[in-house]
């Protein structure tokens, strides 16, 4: 947590508010009673019901034994249920985990375990797959249900009468934690307090300009920190606008729903952008985009021949959004010139967001040239959670957050994303940890080492490629193989890797370690694919 002397600064300026989620579904509740907050499918709930939706729920969860400071993993598709389940745990001030729809036994096993969860809330079925299957690898903690429960604690039979709950949280107590991309074995755990948090969201809905007119479409998993806060359905309920939750995020239907609802501001990932605008630009496209003012994108690299695209296709600005679940968000500013909204990934939300961009000796560059993003700020964590030994390196000794982003500033304090420094995969938006997808290959019986880096991708931007080499007394390796036992291990389908191919040894650096520059480089030359920022 933030030493007293910036907590004391950063209440001095006005960033921490003393304002709890609770304080914000009230407020909200009052100023925007019978406008609608959520449409879900065919529910629409109003802010007067959300509060008294999240109050009851937040009864029948108490009831359930779950207390301050418990922790609950949260794993929910785009569904109204989402909001009841989270402001009811602010309410408690339990701490909601959140994980994603695409994780599977290996991460809510881990989430479970590590967190010591006491709940573990999900979905009946979601696009095919049964998250009640899951529930295995929650181990010791309920299994809470949205839908039909199969066996286990349905969520709709927990919404109670009110009762008289202890106090809620305080502003500077943990809100929830948040995942990280992660670049080591196993993802780390980002605590967020309210304070901080709600800082985010404000600042965001200002600059993006939300109203009470505002409908902003979430399209991306709810629970990632781009459509939570930046400013995502967080931000909407901030300014009292609509939020519209997309079952899933392709053209049909969020295109559908944008045409119905008269969608507003909407947040896509650059793999997504390229297939709406192809899409949009299609003839005979019968909805109608034009209630559209603001496509944001982030979450990687938008290249500049998609970004030059946007405006010209949908009718709306662009805004380019670079951020992460650690803290600093940037934004490219609706008034900037093209040159900036095509060509930067914008600029730090807050003029107390710190940025330094360093060489490998932790030494400031000069200005304009790249380096290591390093960032501290009212709203950037300092340190992840449980995981001192990992904080020892992840941060600077006087708080500094590594991003293991290589950023240049160009003038006006605007950033260019010019690749990475960390081990991460960055498949179209989806982090993966090189660490952790060779950890479960190596834990073949087959399997002597393994490296696992980024290849190039015009699509997604980068995918996964393993190398493997096979023990030589070993049976005969195959990708299908070595896909297949990742995939029954419980790993997540996007960390699965795309590509595996076996060699006789990996080429090493100067101390004997595996060389994964030389890999990719190697891996470049043979593919002669397009350069994406890899680092
Ligand atoms: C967002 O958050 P995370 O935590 O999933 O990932 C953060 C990482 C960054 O460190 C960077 O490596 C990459 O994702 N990234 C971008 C980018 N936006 C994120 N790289 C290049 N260009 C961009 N525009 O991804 C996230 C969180 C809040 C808002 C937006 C994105």
């Amino acid at each position: 947590m933030w030493p007293e002397e910036f907590a004391a600064r950063y209440r001095a300026l006005g960033y921490w508010r003393g304002e709890t989620f609770n304080d914000l579904l009230a407020a909200s509740a009052r100023r925007y009673g019978d406008r609608i907050a959520v449409v879900g499918g065919d529910v629409r709930v109003s802010y007067a019901e959300l509060a008294v939706r999240a109050e009851r729920l937040a009864a029948g969860l108490h009831t359930l034994g779950i207390r301050h400071g418990d922790r609950v993993v949260v794993q929910l598709p785009n569904v109204v249920e989402f909001f009841d389940v989270i402001f009811a745990l602010f309410r408690i001030g339990a701490l909601p985990v959140f994980a994603l729809p695409a994780h599977r036994a290996a991460e809510i096993g881990y989430f479970c375990g590590h967190t010591e969860a006491v709940a573990f809330v999900t979905t009946d079925v979601h696009e095919g797959f049964d998250y009640r299957g899951l529930a295995a690898a929650a181990g010791d903690a309920t299994v809470i249900v949205a839908g039909d429960p199969g066996g286990h604690t349905a969520l709709a039979d927990l919404y109670a009468d009110p009762v008289d709950l202890p106090p809620g949280p305080a502003a500077d107590d943990l809100a929830f934690l948040q995942l990280s991309g992660g670049s080591t074995g196993l993802p780390k755990l980002i605590p967020r307090t309210h304070d901080d948090y709600l800082y985010s969201v404000r600042a965001s809905a200002e600059i993006c300009e939300l109203d009470t007119d505002s409908v902003y479409l979430c399209a991306l998993p709810v629970a990632h920190n781009f459509p939570l806060s930046s400013p995502g359905v967080l931000g909407v309920l901030y300014a009292g606008g609509r939020i519209v939750l997309a079952p899933r995020p392709d053209p049909a239907t969020a295109f559908e729903l944008i045409d119905r609802e008269g969608v507003t501001i909407t947040a896509v990932v650059p793999p997504l952008a390229l297939l709406w605008l192809d899409a949009a630009a299609r003839p005979g496209r019968t909805t109608d985009l034009s209630s559209l003012r603001v496509l944001q994108v982030g979450g990687a690299k938008l290249a500049d021949e998609v970004a030059r695209r946007v405006t010209p296709t949908l009718g709306c600005h662009l805004q380019q959004v670079f951020g992460m679940a650690e803290g600093l968000v940037n934004y490219t500013r609706f008034g900037d010139p093209d040159d900036i909204v095509l060509h930067t990934q914008g600029r730090p939300i807050s003029p107390d967001d710190e940025i330094r961009v360093v060489d490998d000796d932790d030494v400031e560059v000069p200005a304009g040239e790249v380096g290591h993003l390093l960032t501290r700020g009212p709203y950037t964590i300092r340190g992840y959670w449980r995981a001192e030994e990992h904080n020892a390196t992840a941060f600077t000794p006087d708080g500094f957050y590594r991003t293991g982003d290589l950023v240049r500033i160009v003038d006006g304090g605007y950033l260019v994303v010019t690749g990475r420094a960390k081990d991460q995969i960055n498949r179209g938006g989806e982090k993966i940890a090189a660490e952790e997808v060779e950890n479960h290959i190596l834990a073949h019986p087959g399997v002597h080492d393994v490296a696992v880096v980024a290849v190039p991708d015009a699509y997604l931007g980068e995918r996964t490629y393993a190398f493997v080499v096979p023990r030589p007394e070993a049976d005969p390796l195959t990708a299908p193989l070595i896909r297949g036992f990742v995939r029954q291990r419980g790993l997540a389908a996007y960390k699965i890797p795309d590509k595996v191919e076996f060699v006789d040894e990996f080429p090493v650096t100067g101390v004997g370690k595996v060389s994964r520059k030389d890999l990719r480089a190697a891996l470049r030359t043979r593919l002669a694919g397009p350069t994406a920022p890899v680092a």
